[in-house]
């Protein structure tokens, strides 16, 4: 049993069970991971209460080794740790001996413990004495960290998760939080239920989110700046600041106000937005003591996203609404410790708990602190700088941890030119993925449920992740990993830890030195924590500045951590952003998330019932575009960017405005023939804080002919070539693609050498095939000792005469009797094989109960279901996480309209 497994606290009440924190998202629940095997909501967590969403619910369901890294590799060979780590040193240190500290680099991630992410930034700011770390938190919470220490002095987030429930108002800006944070989400819903809370969601597109708004704002991409310089003139104009406040707490008003000055006309112009929901917007927030304005990536993700930020917080400043019960601006994080890596240093421009470079007394602090015999006194290359200098050579050994940045970062493919530039390249990582393919050196990490050590999330809690597996093979967890090559590097006692706990004493104790108040970000009272408190340490907000303090809202009496104490309005005169429309490309793409993946795949993507809901990256258009491309429903659509094209299948949306497209960011060249939405994706970047601009690419779009579309089933995750399109979901037993193809099947010979492109089929393999040239259909079986490996598909057209994947997917693997074998060819169930009588439910709409489409409608007309709430009742979907409510009323609408 790993240590950490008991609790002394709850022993009893948790026999056997260990309490951790789910890995996703920032809102940060807690989770029980049950001696059955089962994970499930922690009733005693802060954040959930004892909820978890779709993703959260099939956690226990990702706990599979199979597919995971277990060896170190070099060169793609097995390695030992030791070779492994002698090389990683070895080839660090030879870099910097012969090119200087800033030759190498760290990119590291959110999903990093805060433990992982202290060892990284002491080592290279520290000890190698470069700036050269930043973290995918560039591409996430960058522009929010940049306002928050423009407009607070530091990077806090001032508010709690309960200021939603107090709210009388919460306006949600460019954030979907009822698929990205669906528990924080489901908490607001709950407390509306009770009495009334006003929502308004502002996106571009009309999402889920939109669906529970009060006032749904589909704000012209990158035009929220001057939707919020239009508030805070409406609100100077209608006399509803808090003067008495800002003149004890605040300062920039006046340069604020006037850089935010603009008539109705214009910013009904910028915006897009009818006048009359403008000032229906502005009513409110002026006649509202109690807001919440909660942002998200539709605000971080842009060229004026800082700005967006700032011009945000302007409005609470102005009229005192921040700090208070039910108040603030609330930056929620996405990852589910993007807030400890923040709080440890680990973007190129912080130093280390909250201190910063422009200060030269921090930087003598931390030196002195750490004992630093090279600590680095300027800030480093912000993550897509980086990975430039890593292409033109300034960059010679880089090492990634816990991101993928081959397909998250903007211009994937550049990226991963600069990784085969690159002398050397070490990846850390639980799973084989994209990026792990260009690495000279693989380290398999501890992933979640073996991993040991603390998270921050969005409300500035800190929890525990505690490990209650063993990890698969020789996976190590990544703060060992990095203290190791430390050691190696000649900084043994700097790197000497024997556990998390006393890494995280270390970074309490420095969040607490020479402090004295003067940096919110103080958790020295949990630097004394023995092994066995830390162990067993119960959710705590900070500040946490001595033993037993908890923190609270911040800011609401002022103390903001400006030199003089106030807090500061920026001006943000408009600006556009740099992603636009021109002749040669008249649309723009918008990437973003959908409800049941997570970023690129490597855990959600091997769950079958997270892929039920929405199985492919489809990109979403406007019935306008679609026609005027002469695009249907499900069509193929070629999208091309200045750097890259893609072929997906459209979703023509109601809810998309007319001339913008939207791509999910999740799927890669692992799981589909698209791969990542990342290459088409512009690199602007926000001049202040250096987050790229993810939401907003000026593209062109086409159709592409559809000659035929398949099913092909597989045991193995294979690559389809060939074809204009394919897409990958797993299944229990193996994998399901969806295929199209522009082109008319061959013929003859021609026509074995495209089978055995899509189905590689292994040697020695049994084929079975039927050809009807008549009638378009192709259809291929495989046999190996007598079991299916695979079982394709094609039909010419529409693809109507495609059986239903259900029934022959419960095939694959079963041994196959003579008498089923025409059933492979003829698509249909065959008799006798238990896999008869298989009826599809239909696409899941409902992941916690998986609850299909055909199952909710039929169970509607035949039980008289009028909500929601019945449809629960009679099914359960709906009753876990809730996200697929708005849906589940779709439906409702959609049947009855239709009887
Ligand atoms: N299911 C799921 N949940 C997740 C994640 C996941 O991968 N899957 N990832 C987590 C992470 S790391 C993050 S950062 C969060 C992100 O959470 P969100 O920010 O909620 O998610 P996104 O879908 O990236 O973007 C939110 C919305 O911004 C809108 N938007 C685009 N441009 C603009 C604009 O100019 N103005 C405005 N107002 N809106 C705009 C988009 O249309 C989109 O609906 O989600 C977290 N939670
Ligand atoms: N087009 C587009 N691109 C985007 C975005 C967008 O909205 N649109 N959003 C951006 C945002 S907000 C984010 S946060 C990023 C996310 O982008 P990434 O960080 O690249 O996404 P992940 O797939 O979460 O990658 C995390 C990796 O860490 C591995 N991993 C998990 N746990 C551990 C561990 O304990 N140790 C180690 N060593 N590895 C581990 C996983 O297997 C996975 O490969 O994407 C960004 N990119
Ligand atoms: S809302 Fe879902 S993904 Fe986010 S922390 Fe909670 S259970 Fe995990
Ligand atoms: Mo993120």
């Amino acid at each position: 049993m790993p240590e950490g497994m008991a609790r002394d606290a709850e022993a009893g009440a948790l026999a056997g069970a260990v309490r951790s924190t789910c890995p996703y998202c920032g809102v940060g629940c807690g989770v029980v991971a049950q001696a059955d095997g089962r994970v499930v909501g922690d009733t005693d967590h802060p954040a959930n209460r004892g909820r978890l969403c779709s993703k959260g619910s099939a956690l226990a369901e990702t706990l599979k080794d199979g597919e995971r890294l277990t060896r170190p590799l070099i060169d793609g060979r097995a390695a030992d740790w030791t070779q492994a780590l002698d090389l990683v040193a070895r080839r660090f240190k030879a870099t910097i001996a012969e090119h200087g500290p800033d030759s190498v680099a760290f990119y590291v991630s959110g999903q990093c413990l805060t433990e992982d992410y202290y060892v990284a930034n002491k080592l290279m700011k520290g000890f190698i004495g470069s700036g050269n770390i930043d973290t995918n938190s560039r591409l996430c919470m960058a522009s929010s960290v940049a306002g928050h220490n423009r407009a607070f002095g530091a990077d806090v987030v001032p508010g709690t998760y309960e200021d939603l429930e107090l709210a009388d108002l919460v306006v949600l800006v460019g954030s979907n939080s009822a698929w990205c944070h669906p528990v924080l989400h489901q908490r607001l819903l709950a407390a509306r239920a009770k009495r009334p809370i006003r929502i308004v969601a502002i996106d571009p597109r009309r999402t889920a989110t939109c669906e529970d708004a009060d006032l749904h704002l589909a704000v012209r991409p990158g035009a929220d700046v001057a939707l919020f310089n239009g508030l805070l003139a409406h609100l100077a104009d209608q006399d509803q600041l808090d003067h008495a406040w800002m003149a004890a707490h605040a300062e920039g008003f006046e340069a604020a106000l006037s850089a935010a000055r603009q008539t109705a006309g214009q910013t009904a112009a910028l915006t897009g937005l009818d006048p009359a929901d403008l000032v229906r917007f502005y009513q409110w927030f002026a006649s509202t003591p109690r807001v919440v304005t909660v942002y998200s990536q539709g605000v971080n993700q842009s060229s004026v996203g800082t700005d967006k930020v700032n011009a945000i917080i302007n409005c609470h400043l102005a009229t005192g609404r921040i700090g208070k019960p039910g108040c603030g601006p609330f930056s929620i994080t996405g990852q589910p410790n993007a807030m400890g890596g923040r709080e440890v240093g680990g973007l190129a421009n912080q130093l280390a708990a909250h201190m910063r470079f422009d200060q030269p007394e921090a930087i003598d602090r931390v030196r002195r602190f750490w004992r630093a015999p090279n600590l680095a006194t300027k800030p480093g290359l912000k993550a897509v700088e980086m990975f430039d200098a890593v292409l033109d050579g300034r960059i010679k050994a880089l090492w990634i941890i816990a991101t993928n940045p081959a397909d998250s970062l903007p211009r994937a493919d550049r990226v991963r030119e600069a990784l085969r530039a690159c002398p050397f390249v070490v990846v850390s990582d639980c799973w084989p993925n994209d990026t792990t393919a260009l690495a000279d050196v693989v380290l398999p990490a501890a992933g979640w449920g073996e991993r040991d050590g603390t998270v921050t999330n969005s409300e500035r809690v800190i929890s525990r992740q505690r490990p209650f597996r063993a990890a698969p093979g020789e996976a190590r967890a990544d703060w060992r990993v990095l203290a190791a090559v430390g050691q190696r590097m000649g900084w043994k006692d700097a790197f000497s830890w024997t556990s998390p706990a006393a890494v995280f004493r270390e970074h309490a104790a420095l969040s607490g030195f020479e402090n004295a108040g003067s940096r919110p970000f103080d958790i020295s009272g949990l630097a004394m924590l023995t092994d066995g408190q830390y162990d067993a340490l119960a959710p705590v907000r900070w500040p946490v500045r001595w033993a037993g303090d908890e923190g609270g809202r911040l800011f609401g009496q002022g103390g903001f951590a400006t030199p003089n104490g106030r807090g500061r309005l920026v001006p943000t005169p408009w600006r556009p952003p740099a992603g636009r429309a021109d002749d040669a490309y008249p649309l723009v793409l918008n990437t973003g998330r959908i409800r049941d993946q997570w970023h690129t795949m490597t855990r959600t993507g091997r769950v079958p019932r997270l892929l039920a809901h929405t199985g492919e990256p489809r990109a979403a258009l406007s019935p306008t575009d679609a026609a005027s491309l002469g695009v249907a429903d499900g069509d193929l659509v070629r999208i091309e960017s200045v750097h890259a094209g893609t072929v997906v299948r459209a979703t023509i949306d109601a809810g998309q405005r007319v001339g913008e497209l939207f791509l999910p960011m999740h799927w890669t060249d692992e799981f589909c023939s698209a791969g990542p939405a990342g290459r088409l994706v512009n690199a602007a970047l926000d001049p202040v804080s250096g987050q790229p601009e993810l939401k907003l690419t000026a593209v062109r779009a086409a159709a592409v002919p559809v000659a035929w579309r398949g099913l092909l089933l597989h045991r193995a995750a294979v690559r389809p070539q060939g074809v204009a399109y394919w897409s990958r979901m797993p299944l229990n037993n193996g994998h399901a693609f969806e295929l199209v193809g522009s082109d008319a099947l061959p013929a003859g010979p021609a026509l074995t050498r495209f089978v055995e492109g899509l189905l590689h089929p292994p040697a020695g393999a049994e084929w079975l095939q039927l050809t009807d040239a008549g009638r378009g259909l192709l259809r291929v079986a495989i046999l190996v000792d007598g079991r299916l490996e695979a079982c394709l598909l094609l039909a010419a057209g529409d693809g109507a005469q495609l059986p239903p994947r259900d029934a022959l997917a419960a095939l694959l693997g079963d041994t196959v009797t003579d008498e089923a074998r025409p059933s492979l060819l003829s698509g249909r169930a065959p008799g006798g094989l238990g896999a008869a009588g298989v009826k599809s439910a239909g696409r899941t709409v409902c992941a916690c109960f998986s609850v299909g489409l055909v199952t909710i409608r039929e169970a509607i007309v035949a039980n008289r279901l009028t909500s929601a709430e019945d449809i629960g009742a009679c099914l359960k979907a709906g009753t876990n996480c809730g996200s697929c409510i708005p849906e589940l009323k779709e439906i409702l609408r959609d049947v009855h309209a239709s009887a």
